[in-house]
This record gives C-alpha cells, structure tokens and sequence, in this order.
C-alpha cells in the first residue's frame, strides 16, 4: 500500500498554484527519439535533438556531429565523444550564446563520471565544457530516495527556476515508504532542498485517456514542458502515440500538429525528451564521412538553408575559446578560432568557398580531405548564409583519425 493517492489532493494545488506562467502562442518543439530511425533517408541517433513546428514532419536542430563538438573529449584520448542517448531536455533562448548552452539536459545512463541522474548543461565557456546544473545526488536527497540512486528521464523547468522532472523506475521515498512511480513528477521550487509533494501520474493518465477518447495505460512518463497553466507531456504507451505530445489542458487533449502520424519518421518512433524550441531556427551542417583520410573526397551537407540563397564554408583547425566567439543569428555563434591560419586561409579564398542553396533549402560542398597522410587532424567547420548571416552549427571533421 502507498500513500500516493492520498497525497493527490494536494498535488493538485500545487500543481494549480506553480504553473502560472503564460506563453504566447504555438511553438515549434525540440524531441529526441528512444532509439535510432530513419528521416528523409537520413539516419537519425537516440541522442540528437530533433525540431517540430506543428504539422510536421520532425527536421534536423542539433545533430550528432553538434552534439559531439559540445560534449567534447570526455576520456581524454584525443578524439570526440558521442553523448549517450539523451532523455530529458529543457531548452531557455540565451542570445549572443551558440544555442547548444541554452540546453539543460539528462543522459540516459552514466557516462565519463556524469550520472544519468544529473541535469548537465554546455557551459558557456566554450565547446567541450560540460557542467552539473543540478546532480543526482542533490535531487535524491530532495526527494528522500530510499536506493541513493535515480534516472531522470523528463524535465521542465518553469521560468521561476521551479524544477519538474520524472524518473526512469519506480522509486521508494524516505521513511514514510512512499513509492514515486515512474509516470509521477517531482517539483523541486527554485532554492529548496526538499522537493514538494509529486504531481501524480494518475493525472497524466487521465489526461492521454481522456484526448485519445478511451482508457489508457500511459507507462513511463517520457517527456515534459510547461505550458501556462498547463503541462505538455510525451508518454510510454500506447505504442501508436508514444511520440505524439499531450496536454493535461481541459483535462487531456492531443496537441494539434504534434501527433505521432506527423514526424515523418520511415519507423514506428518513440520519443524520451520534449522542450520548447529556440526561437530562431538554422542550417544544420554534417560531414560525410565524419571521419575521413587526407585527399578523401568528403561532402558536408546543409539542411534548412534560405532557399536559393548563397552559403559560404568556414573552416579553421581549432575551435575559439572562452568568450572569442562572434555573435551572429542562426546558430548564435561563431565558434572558429579567429587567428586560426585555415581559418585565414578560407577568408582569402572565399570565392571558392561559397555554394547556393536549392529551392527547398538543402546544400552541399563536396572537398578533399586536407591534410598529410596518417596524421590526425581537426578541421572545425560552421557554414554562413550570405543575405542573412545565419550560421549553422559547427562540425569537426576527424581526419586520418
Ligand atoms: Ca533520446
Ligand atoms: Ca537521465
Ligand atoms: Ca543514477
Ligand atoms: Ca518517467
């Protein structure tokens, strides 16, 4: 026996008094997908974050080669590491910052001396910086858990710095033995050190039940954002919604735009992580192969350029360090290396740098990979569009690596 339905009558008021800060408007959303799937015909990773605007279908924001540029070299060996699957996010617009360090986020499991517990963010520092916002020792001692030990899998975090998060299991909570279920949400007020009482999961159960016009086992709780007095929130099951986003909103709706049947995906998806969108979108670049050898043909490809419009590519061999980078719109930032030689270099022969986007906003840039033969080098590349100066986000290119 638990005490949990007990406990819903105040959950209730709290959930009514914390949510009190209106946003305007639809909004694109940010998602990540539970396991790798197909987009377009291009491969898309657990990890990376993926915007919607309503209607669909998902497109491209921050990219694995994004992701890994941000993380870093965790272990020290050299080369870049690749996150592991992302499950929770919380995105804030920080302008004059790359739009990567407006991202509060959880791991799936632990990693290079980060738990899957903590809330990590990219420090503003510069790229390959990554900080504990809040750990996972700190909230289990906010919520008294019983083991020492939780997952976040779900997190919002409201604009008075209150805390909303879920777990990944089912966890026992200090000596009145209550269970915290996995579609439960904590609420951890800005400054406190014990949480509040949870918000129940029953709630959220309704909520699908009552949208989807028939009664549901929702599962996990996988996804979470604030919505005025409202929560948006991403679920387990049904299997033919666990991507679709729900609003407790009138006591449960679909949101318009945000069903399952609109992402797009070339699989049946679901997704672990929901958060408002940046307010400004831009061209996301990749290289392929990510990891060429010198004199290799490697082509980088851009997605959601200015239809038509000219891009230049901008590379250098290293990346700026604290507070060098340059402010522009798009991306939010410049990350080359300002007196980086290559990135001279590409100044000077900017002609030839400069490709055109097709009518539905897609580029290309097809080089050689520089280079001496067997040595290992970084090239760090971002695209600029011309008109509007939008960047992309930046990319390594590992050579001979
Ligand atoms: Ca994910
Ligand atoms: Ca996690
Ligand atoms: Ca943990
Ligand atoms: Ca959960």
């Amino acid at each position: 026996m638990t005490v949990r339905v007990s406990r819903r009558f105040a959950a209730s008021c709290v959930f009514a008094a914390l949510l009190c800060v209106p946003r305007a408007g639809a909004q694109d959303l940010l998602i990540s997908l539970s396991d790798p799937a197909t987009l377009a015909g291009q491969a898309v990773s657990d990890t990376e974050i993926l915007r919607l605007a309503a209607g669909g279908p998902a497109q491209p924001c921050l990219n694995a080669a994004a992701l890994r540029v941000y993380f870093g070299d965790r272990n020290g060996d050299g080369t870049l590491d690749d996150p592991n699957d992302i499950d929770a996010i919380d995105f804030v617009d920080v302008p004059g910052l790359p739009m990567p360090t407006g991202l509060t986020f959880s791991l799936l499991a632990d990693q290079a001396g980060f738990k899957d517990g903590d809330l990590l963010h990219f420090d503003p520092s510069g790229p390959g910086n990554v900080s504990v916002v809040v750990s996972e020792g700190f909230l289990v001692q906010a919520l008294e858990v019983v083991d020492g030990n939780i997952d976040v899998d779900a997190l919002a975090i409201a604009d008075d710095g209150t805390i909303y998060f879920s777990l990944a299991e089912d966890e026992l909570l200090g000596l009145a033995q209550v269970v915290m279920q996995d579609d439960d949400v904590a609420v951890l007020p800005q400054g406190a050190v014990k949480a509040l009482p949870f918000l129940p999961g029953t709630v959220f159960e309704a909520a699908a039940s009552k949208a989807l016009g028939k009664n549901v086992v929702i599962g996990d709780l996988r996804g979470l954002e604030i919505d005025g007095n409202d929560l948006l929130f991403q679920i387990q099951s049904p299997s033919d919604q666990d991507a679709s986003v729900f609003s407790t909103k009138n006591g449960g709706v679909l949101v318009a735009g945000f069903e399952e049947s609109k992402l797009g995906f070339a699989e049946n998806v679901e997704t672990d992580a929901l958060a408002y969108a940046p307010s400004q979108s831009f061209p996301v670049l990749a290289a392929t192969p990510a990891k060429p050898i010198s004199g290799a043909m490697t082509t980088l490809s851009i997605r959601g350029l200015t239809p038509s419009q000219p891009f230049v590519v901008l590379a250098a061999q290293a990346l700026a360090q604290g507070g060098m980078s340059a402010v522009f719109p798009g991306f939010g930032a410049l990350v080359l290396e300002p007196g980086d030689p290559l990135f001279l270099a590409s100044l000077a022969n900017l002609p030839a740098l400069i490709g055109v986007a097709s009518p539905t906003g897609d580029g290309s840039f097809l080089a050689p990979a520089p280079g001496a033969t067997g040595v290992p080098l970084d090239v760090v590349v971002q695209v600029v569009e011309l008109a509007s100066t939008n960047l992309s986000n930046p990319i390594v290119v590992e050579i001979n690596q």
